[in-house]
């Protein structure tokens, strides 16, 4: 998992829970990095989990709701970090619309170890879009809060609606509704 989500992390943690709460998480885990990262490195996938699954026991909020809130902060993070990736969308349809084909290949070009899902289009209209979030790593629940995200980056919201197609959340269909 690359640097850049380690470092947003850590930052939303100080800024939702404070300094305290970041030593905390950063001690208490077996991280084989020790809680010092660097925007363009990459770190297992599993030091995040750990880092989790210490600040869900530290705050007792549920690990999901953890990821769903990281979503939301995190959006900001990538999009003033690249916003050449992001500088072309006029609509967050249309940016939702082309993560697979457009945005993730940028991503992949400037780190190719990046670790990306699969979005795949069920359908789409000029109101709506239906996709399937796929990974290994299952954070569909950040997924979700990246795409609420992208409406406000917009000026906009949206209805999303998410179903586990499996149990584990590897594979989930999000209904996506733009509002007004
Ligand atoms: Mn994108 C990882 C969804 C927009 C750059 N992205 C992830 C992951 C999800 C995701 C979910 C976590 C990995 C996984 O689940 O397997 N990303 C989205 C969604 C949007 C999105 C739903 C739009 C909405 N992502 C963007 C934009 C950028 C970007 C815009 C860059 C400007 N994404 C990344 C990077 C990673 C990532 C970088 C981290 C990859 C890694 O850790 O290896």
């Amino acid at each position: 998992m690359k640097g850049i989500v380690f470092t947003e992390f850590l930052e939303m943690v100080e800024i939702k829970f404070g300094l305290e709460t970041v030593d905390n998480i950063i001690e208490n885990g077996h991280l084989p990095s020790e809680g010092i990262y660097t925007s363009v490195g990459t770190y297992e996938f599993n030091e995040m989990v750990t880092l989790i699954t210490n600040l869900s026991e530290e705050t007792k909020i549920p690990a999901g709701d953890l990821i769903y809130a990281f979503g939301l902060y995190l959006f900001a993070g990538l999009a003033n970090s690249h916003p050449e990736v992001i500088k072309n969308y006029n609509s967050p349809l249309g940016l939702l619309y082309c993560i697979e084909d457009h945005i993730h290949v940028h991503v992949k070009k400037l780190y190719p170890d990046a670790e990306l899902p699969t979005f795949k289009i069920l359908d789409k209209t000029d109101t709506k879009i239906v996709m399937v979030y796929s990974s290994s790593r299952g954070l569909y629940r950040l997924a979700h809060g990246l795409i609420e995200k992208a409406f406000e980056h917009f000026g906009g919201s949206a209805t999303i609606t998410y179903d586990l197609l499996k149990e584990d959340g590897t594979e989930v269909k999000f209904d996506i509704v733009q509002n007004g």
